[in-house]
């Protein structure tokens, strides 16, 4: 059959055939049905959980069709917060929090794929059946040491019984940079750099000739005009996805096997090369099997096996192309001299990024990986009934091998004086040539590797007694070794625990959790530490005086509590924290004038030891309800509040320098978070060919350093106790010295003239009309660190975190969408070149240039930013109310637009199953507070990017 003919077909069924079960927008499951895993060697629906849980289910998983299930899901969930990385493609990973930040020892939450900790990064969307995000104590009290800053649970896929299917599909994706920086251009920039040495008293230095030779670009070589970002990189990448889907099972065997390529084409505009490319490249193959046999009736296999090869391949030197185009001028250097010769001088050297890409040959990372793990499950009902036992042992191995082939080239100028008469057209010579054309380098190695080994047993009793007491108990030994490059990298942890679940009637339930945990990291005495849980819940609608209430379907109370301890270590990973330390310098050891140091050295005493040799402390409070309302209205609502204390800090600011030595790190330190979860689904199904689906969560965190050892402040408003933790701190702006206030018209506003004027004395440098003026905070009418005070809010991560989304299907069209943001952050403008300029050693953005203080341009009234300065400028280039902005924004994280073939064109068939066809656009849309680049990720790296995704997906 022709394809016109099946797309007619196809056209003609959709219109008057029955629509299929298909339902991309919908969960299958119903939302106390809904399995949650705690870790528990059971899963337990929500209607039977304790715990504070959130769901990102199957459907939600692969929206955005990035690398890995990290990228995937961000934005997504209740309760997590997901902030976007920089970078290239193969580096991109989001940062997540679950509840905001906790602790200054770190908040990342643990990552768990299929029982086993593991790197989330390395996990492709296609495999994931679901992520879970284990929020309160009750939900992660099993994880021990690990995990008090919540779980992320990433489930695989697995097969089904007596089932069969293969899906095949292919995926493009073109990216596109969003906010390409940019730079003046050479005229531009030589008038930039005249103002801003003529706003310092001095002279000009480029001459009208010389710039306006800029502007006629007649001679390119001597006076060229280079668009650095787009000569370098390119608009658009390309990414191919192939991914290849096994999935079904026979009657005591079901296996899931998906192998996947990737690969993905960069933005460097210039890669072809004799030989060789210097894209930046990425290409990965995956394979993963997942299988689950049943040995016999009463004993089961499980396994996991996945493994993964990537190859990466960057320009040469691994050179940070980016702050190139944030440092280099227009005006600087021609992208080439000659035709063997590159373009660069003696001041910005090699930092030509089309050089670099073009002509430093490439540098390659490989990653290996593979992960393996079994569990073994035996129910011993010969015992006594309800009693199994399990058994599970996993082996991870990652490493890393990089080959070196960068290489060298000439580079040279041709000098002109840039404050005289233009060189005419065939005159003046090239400036002495630089560096030298090596050959490709080959240097190899493994450079970084991790290796993990975990092991558990379990005993579980699951057992219903007189079919209102639901009994589950828990005995679980676990053991891992973590070990990886560098010294005192090796881990080893024990974890005993105790775990009990009641149940009455479904309408009561009781859970808790002892756990008894070692590590190895920890002080000698303080090795072994218990954290006990407790949690409670009741389901409402399970009451009979709820029977008659119709329009709620499920309703639930939860309550937790625990307290769990921790294993990091103080300060930059200190392990021998309780040991004295000696340190050992080079300095002669004066015994005889013969000795010259060389045999010697000094031997003095380090930081003191720790006598205070206790652990890092959480304990979670968590109040929760989820509700089913009028069949498919789901809630959750979550209010919390977390404690850590005894967190390790230095106490350097609690001794004077006559102590002599540095001060010990002791568990002084105390933050508590506090917020709530908000989380709403709603889906109906309007008749049987339209169904739409909307809904949306919010999440608001509030964390407050209390405690951490802060030495004296002269003054309250330089403190950060009692504030958020990354309070943004900051000078309160007050506008700018104008042209009036230099009373003498020397060109300089003298400390007399400020005096004489009633303003506080600013001397971090001598300051011209043009410079920030700041509000003395202490009175002492000056102006110095003292006067910051907390101003907007974290730096850290943003107070609000909320998204929603809505989809519609009509028969076999789909149009789903997903929308994220974040309120209560804060930034500071502070990227060099883009918001900051010192124009003798640094380019300039055309919106810098437009918006800082000119009085030669006349905009004073106007202007965002300071007056432009050759040099960095202790005065100006500090955070203050004028560079501080909102960093709240709102992105279209992903829009989906489906269709599935019909099934009565596709039972004609007879062996295609399902066939989707989509189209995807990912992080379309951005509204933020940030002029020139995305609030979300900003500095002199590579901007974010978006993406419009075209993919097909067939079933067999
Ligand atoms: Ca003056
Ligand atoms: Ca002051």
């Amino acid at each position: 059959m022709k394809t016109k003919n099946i797309f007619m077909l196809t056209l003609l069924a959709g219109t008057t055939l029955p629509a299929m079960a298909q339902h991309d927008i919908v969960d299958s499951v119903a939302y106390k049905d809904q399995k949650v895993d705690i870790g528990a060697n059971r899963l337990f629906s929500r209607e039977q959980s304790t715990g504070a849980v959130s769901v990102i289910s199957n459907k939600d998983v692969n929206k955005r069709g990035a690398r890995n299930i990290g990228n995937n899901i961000l934005g997504s969930g209740s309760g997590l917060v997901s902030l976007d990385g920089s970078g290239l493609f193969h580096a991109q990973n989001p940062t997540f929090y679950i509840r905001g930040i906790q602790s200054s020892s770190g908040s990342t939450p643990l990552i768990i794929v299929d029982g086993v900790e593991r790197a989330i990064e390395n996990v492709v969307a296609e495999d994931v059946e679901s992520v879970q995000i284990l929020k309160d104590a009750a939900a992660t009290a099993l994880y021990g040491y690990k995990g008090a800053n919540g779980v992320l649970i990433v489930t695989t896929k697995h097969g089904d019984y007596n089932s069969k299917s293969i899906t095949f599909s292919y995926d493009h994706v073109f990216s596109y940079l969003n906010n390409k920086p940019k730079m003046a251009d050479a005229a531009t920039y030589a008038s930039a750099v005249n103002e801003a040495y003529r706003n310092q008293g001095e002279a000009s230095v480029y001459s009208d000739a010389v710039i306006n030779a800029y502007k006629n670009g007649t001679n390119p070589l001597y006076y060229p005009n280079v668009n650095w970002a787009d000569e370098t990189f390119r608009d658009v990448s390309h990414n191919n996805r192939f991914n290849l889907e096994f999935k079904g099972g026979s009657n005591n065997f079901r296996y899931y096997t998906n192998v996947q390529l990737l690969t993905n084409k960069g933005f460097v505009k210039n890669f072809e090369n004799d030989g060789y490319s210097t894209q930046n490249k990425y290409t990965r193959g995956t394979l993963r099997s997942n299988m689950d046999i049943d040995l016999g009736p009463k004993t089961k296999l499980h396994t996991h096996l996945y493994g993964l090869l990537t190859e990466q391949s960057q320009p040469g030197s691994q050179a940070d192309l980016w702050s190139m185009i944030y440092q280099l001028p227009a005006n600087a250097f021609p992208i080439k001299a000659t035709s063997a010769v590159w373009g660069g001088n003696t001041q910005y050297t090699t930092n030509n990024p089309v050089a670099q890409s073009q002509a430093a040959a490439y540098y390659k990372n490989h990653q290996r990986a593979l992960y393996a793990d079994l569990l073994l499950e035996q129910d011993l009902s010969s015992i006594t009934e309800g009693l199994k036992g399990s058994a599970q042992l996993g082996y991870d191995t990652w490493s890393n091998l990089y080959e070196n082939h960068s290489k060298t080239y000439r580079y040279s100028y041709y000098a002109v004086n840039n404050n005289g008469d233009v060189v005419p057209d065939g005159e003046g010579a090239l400036a002495a040539v630089e560096g030298s054309d090596s050959r490709m380098g080959t240097a190899s190695n493994n450079d970084s590797w991790i290796r993990r080994c975990v092991w558990n047993l379990a005993l579980n009793y699951d057992r219903t007694f007189a079919e209102k007491h639901n009994v589950y108990g828990q005995l679980k030994y676990d053991y891992e070794y973590n070990d990886q490059t560098g010294t005192n990298t090796s881990i080893y942890r024990h974890n005993i625990s105790l775990f009990g679940h009641y149940g009455y009637d479904n309408r009561y339930l009781f859970d808790v959790a002892f756990v008894e945990s070692a590590s190895n990291r920890l002080a000698p005495g303080s090795k072994w530490a218990f954290s006990p849980t407790f949690s409670a819940a009741w389901n409402i609608s399970n009451e009979a005086f709820m029977k008659n209430v119709k329009c709620i379907d499920f309703l639930k109370l939860r309550v937790s509590w625990g307290n769990k301890q921790l294993d990091v270590l103080p300060g930059d990973n200190v392990w021998t924290y309780y040991n004295q330390f000696y340190l050992m310098d080079a300095a002669s050891y004066p015994f005889d004038a013969t000795y010259t140091g060389t045999q010697w050295g000094n031997t003095y005493l380090g930081t003191a030891m720790s006598l205070s040799q206790g652990h890092e402390q959480s304990s979670k409070f968590n109040l929760g309800l989820d509700a089913t309302l009028f069949g498919s209205l789901n809630l959750s609502a979550d209010v919390y509040y977390q404690n850590r204390y005894d967190i390790w800090y230095s106490t350097a600011g609690s001794y004077s320098s006559v102590f002599g030595l540095d001060a010990p790190y002791e568990n002084v330190g105390r933050i508590t978070s506090k917020g709530f979860e908000f989380s709403a689904d709603y889906s109906k199904k309007l008749n049987k060919n339209l169904t739409f689906s909307v809904g949306g969560s919010l999440t608001v965190n509030k964390t407050i350093v209390n405690r951490q050892a802060e030495s004296p402040q002269l003054f309250a408003n330089t403190s950060s106790t009692g504030k958020r933790y990354g309070q943004a701190f900051g000078y309160i702006a007050n506008g700018f010295f104008q042209k009036s206030d230099d009373l003498d018209g020397n060109g300089i506003i003298s400390e007399a003239e400020m005096k004489q004027l009633g303003y506080p004395i600013q001397n971090a440098n001598t300051i011209y009309p043009g410079d920030v003026k700041y509000v003395d905070l202490t009175g002492d009418d000056k102006i110095d660190s003292n006067d910051r005070q907390a101003i907007g809010y974290s730096t850290t991560a943003p107070d609000l975190y909320y998204n929603f989304h809505l989809g519609v299907e009509y028969k076999g069209f789909g149009v789903d969408a997903m929308f994220q943001g974040v309120g209560k952050w804060t930034g500071f403008k502070t990227t060099n070149g883009l918001y900051r300029s010192a124009v003798a050693t640094n380019t300039l953005s055309q919106y810098l240039y437009e918006n800082s203080w000119s009085a030669e341009r006349g905009n004073t009234d106007q202007a965002l930013f300071p007056r432009l300065s050759t040099v960095s400028n202790a005065n100006n280039d500090v955070n203050s109310t004028l560079n501080m902005f909102d960093r709240s924004y709102l992105k279209l994280r992903y829009v989906e637009a489906y269709y599935y073939l019909p099934k009565t064109v596709l039972d004609k068939t007879n062996f295609i199953k399902n066939v989707k066809l989509y189209v995807r656009g990912t992080d379309l849309f951005t509204t933020d507070h940030l002029d020139q680049a995305d609030a979300a990720s900003y500095g002199t790296t590579q901007p974010l990017t978006k993406s419009l995704q075209l993919g097909a997906a067939v079933t067999f």
